[in-house]
């Protein structure tokens, strides 16, 4: 059984859905700290797991008889900066646990996301490498970064198989945005259809690295689906979609909205995006376990309006 932590999140939810829609809903349990209100997150494949509780993490997993964990749950950059005390100990207590469930063979394997926010302000900022200067400066990004090494230690040393994809600021409609820095790029289509017009807490000319949620969802699956001797590394791969400014994506917004209209007045997160790249080289991803992209500016743009405007006809 696949078990997902965290699937009331921005990915966890669509993970788990792609996963249902893949196996079946008895194959994929659902978890979060919290019940959920959605009808595909309760019920008999639902469960109400803290991360950071080894021994509720152990029985949910016997229970289920787990092979396959998704460990989704994570405080973001954003939020992290306000609690880095409790940031660092959600997201690293969390993975200690997985991994160690891993280590006594209780589960075989296991996927953990990092983000391009473990690169920092000494980093190149374009076309980032896999392999180069990480000075993460947030609590969000540090906590990433030393995740990935205890990844690649427990391959190492314990032969975990844990497998991690430094995501990209992800953009996705159905779930409200997580307390991210690129929340920016989900915001920005509600207020759009809501009142034509949106205030951007960056300036608008922060590229950041982004990519669409389905884009997101098909690479987790491929380097889960891939051979285990495929993936070279287990740190985290590189993974790029997409590289815009707000000022870009509010000029492709425009093309389907004419009436709508921006502002930038940046905020603390201004920092936080200032010291990430501005684009990410993701050859290892392709060449190992055959990544490629789908979504381009115009195509994220056109699903973003089209899915929240079904949510309006949703609610
Ligand atoms: C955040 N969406 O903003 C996340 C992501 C690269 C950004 O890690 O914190």
């Amino acid at each position: 059984k696949i078990l997902i932590v965290g699937a009331c999140g921005q990915i966890g939810s669509e993970l788990t859905q792609a996963l249902r829609d893949i196996h079946g809903k008895d194959a994929v349990i659902a978890s979060d700290i919290k019940p959920s209100t959605s009808s595909e997150l309760s019920g008999e494949f639902f469960e109400i797991l803290d991360a950071t509780d080894y021994e509720n993490f152990k029985t949910v997993v016997t229970k289920h008889d787990v092979d396959t964990v998704y460990m989704m749950a994570a405080m973001l950059s954003g939020t992290a900066e306000k609690f880095p005390e409790k940031g660092w100990d959600l997201n690293m207590t969390s993975l200690f646990n997985v991994l160690n469930l891993g280590k006594e063979k209780l589960v075989n394997k296991i996927f953990w996301p990092s983000s391009i926010a473990v690169f920092g302000p000494t980093t190149p900022k374009v076309d980032t490498p896999q392999q180069t200067i990480m000075e993460p400066t947030t609590v969000y990004g540090i906590s990433k970064q030393a995740g990935e090494r205890w990844c690649a230690y427990y391959y190492k040393r314990y032969g975990v198989d844990v497998r991690s994809i430094r995501y990209p600021g992800l953009i996705s409609y159905k779930t409200p945005p997580g307390g991210g820095t690129t929340d920016y790029a989900i915001e920005i289509f509600h207020e759009a259809l809501k009142s034509s017009s949106y205030t951007s807490f960056l300036s608008k000319d922060t590229a950041l690295p982004m990519m669409y949620m389905d884009d997101a969802i098909q690479a987790t699956i491929a380097i889960m689906d891939a051979p285990a001797e495929s993936i070279k590394i287990r740190s985290s791969y590189n993974l790029s979609g997409l590289s815009f400014t707000p000022e870009e994506l509010y000029a492709e917004i425009k093309n389907h909205i004419p009436g709508f209209e921006i502002s930038y007045e940046s905020d603390f997160r201004q920092a936080i995006a200032d010291s990430w790249p501005d684009s990410i080289d993701d050859s290892e991803a392709k060449s190992d376990w055959g990544w490629k992209k789908d979504y381009d500016l115009e195509m994220t743009v056109k699903a973003m309006l089209a899915g929240v405007k079904s949510l309006k006809k949703v609610n």
